[in-house]
């Protein structure tokens, strides 16, 4: 190698290509990092002064977690934040039946770690300890030899996608209908690796964890542990995968293990997996607790102040559609047949039913629905629609679940936290005679 190629791993992760390019970065060198601090460690060499930096203070060249670098394979993504990288999808870049990596949001709560930016995987081990008769420590070789391999389509939404369709306004990313996507994961069920380490009868919840770095720097914080109910994760849909779309997990979405739980907000989708707790309690980690990710236990009036008592934790997401296609704003011919088509997801599994209205919800037809390739799997709708003459129309979705529960055409209860709005979706249509 000469001189120009042999630079220390956070100088190349500066420069935009290799952050956004894992299959580049595996074939990079970097120095090994026995031996040194924990911020030494992240930025892959010692730091001689480290005595002198004041403490929280992050390093200018771990700046590499900003969005623009890891942005630019995400083509057409909306950015809302870069520290940490927050970034939406617009809703007909959604078309895909299993989203690709350049088209699926993307939420940290902390930094990037430097093994997933790398792409190494090395001695990585995930440890199953807690409430089990034999705690289990395996590599990623032994997940894929010791169990069962499972591909399978499975959605991932962020809690608080549609927050900011709410009134007024709740804290936290604005996200408006695009923190969501459903890409191809491969891996291992959860349920099967759980019965490996034998789950004791006195588990209650799952606590998981990873090994991304918290915003201060501070090694000892923990950016971010939820977990499900035990029955949930005992349920053959989870799964600890570790690819995406047939390639390994990309840096951004949790290189080299994450779970995906299906149907719960996909905070409990642990990225950089390397532990699972099983705990004999409702799991208290960070995130958990407080009102992240909970709504009031019974509906309250837009901006009501609900004691902390009176909040439960957010499981089940609600059903939800997207349209996909045309793109808000398309002009069509009036008379002529346009084909509108979209996405269907539901918290529970299946989606049952898809409707449309061309007239402000005054009327509603059916779409057609297809069926999910397996379960938890977002699911394509189609409608023929004629919009009859010249003018300025909108396209309204509406998807119903199997209890018979639709979306609202409003937003849906408020709750402080602004999680889990399932308010339709709508888009501009313009006639042209
Ligand atoms: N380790 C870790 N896992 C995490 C997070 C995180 O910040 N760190 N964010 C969670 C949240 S809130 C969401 S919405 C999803 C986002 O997954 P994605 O970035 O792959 O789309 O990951 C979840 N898993
Ligand atoms: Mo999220």
């Amino acid at each position: 190698m000469s001189d120009k190629t042999e630079k220390p791993s956070y100088i190349i992760a500066l420069s935009q290509d290799d952050a956004t390019a894992p299959a580049q970065a595996s074939r990079r060198r970097f120095l090994k990092t026995s031996g040194l601090t924990a911020l030494g460690a992240m930025l892959g060499m010692t730091i001689p002064f480290e005595r002198n930096l004041p403490a929280g203070l992050i390093p200018v060249a771990l700046a590499q977690d900003t969005g623009a670098d890891f942005m630019a394979d995400k083509s057409g993504l909306t950015l809302l934040g870069d520290r940490p990288v927050n970034a939406e999808t617009p809703a007909h870049l959604l078309d895909d039946d299993i989203t690709p990596y350049k088209h699926l949001f993307v939420r940290m709560n902390g930094l990037v770690p430097q093994t997933a930016i790398d792409q190494n995987a090395e001695g990585w081990t995930l440890t199953i300890d807690g409430e089990v008769d034999t705690p289990l420590t395996l590599t990623i070789d032994d997940l894929k030899s010791q169990f069962e391999t499972v591909t399978s389509r499975l959605v991932i939404e962020c809690g608080g996608n549609g927050r900011s369709f709410f009134q007024p306004g709740t804290s936290g990313n604005q996200w408006t209908m695009g923190a969501i996507g459903c890409p191809e994961w491969t891996g291992v069920r959860l349920a099967d690796v759980l019965k490996k380490a034998g789950v004791k009868s006195t588990a209650v919840y799952t606590g998981h964890y990873g090994n991304d770095v918290h915003l201060s720097g501070d090694p000892e914080k923990v950016v971010i542990s939820r977990g499900v109910p035990i029955a949930k994760a005992l349920e053959e849909d989870a799964i600890i995968a570790w690819a995406m779309n047939g390639e390994p997990l990309p840096a951004l979405h949790g290189f080299p293990l994450r779970l995906i739980v299906p149907g719960y907000p996909a905070s409990v989708s642990q990225k950089y997996l390397n532990r699972i707790w099983v705990r004999d309690r409702e799991h208290d980690g960070a995130k958990m607790t407080g009102d992240s990710y909970r709504i009031p236990a019974y509906p309250v009036a837009p901006g009501t102040e609900v004691p902390p008592e009176d909040m439960v934790i957010l499981t089940e997401m609600p059903i939800k559609s997207v349209v996909t296609f045309p793109e808000t704003g398309t002009k069509v011919k009036a008379g002529e047949t346009t084909q509108v088509r979209g996405q269907a997801w539901c918290g529970k599994g299946d989606v049952a039913s898809v409707h449309i209205s061309t007239d402000f919800g005054e009327t509603w037809q059916e779409a057609r629905l297809e069926a999910a390739p397996n379960r938890f799997s977002w699911q394509r709708w189609r409608a023929d629609v004629t919009l009859p003459q010249h003018g300025y129309y909108e396209i309204w979705a509406r998807a119903t679940d199997q209890d018979g529960i639709s979306q609202p055409p409003l937003s849906p209860v408020w709750n402080p936290r602004g999680y889990a709005n399932n308010i339709q979706h709508r888009i501009a249509l313009i006639a042209e005679a």
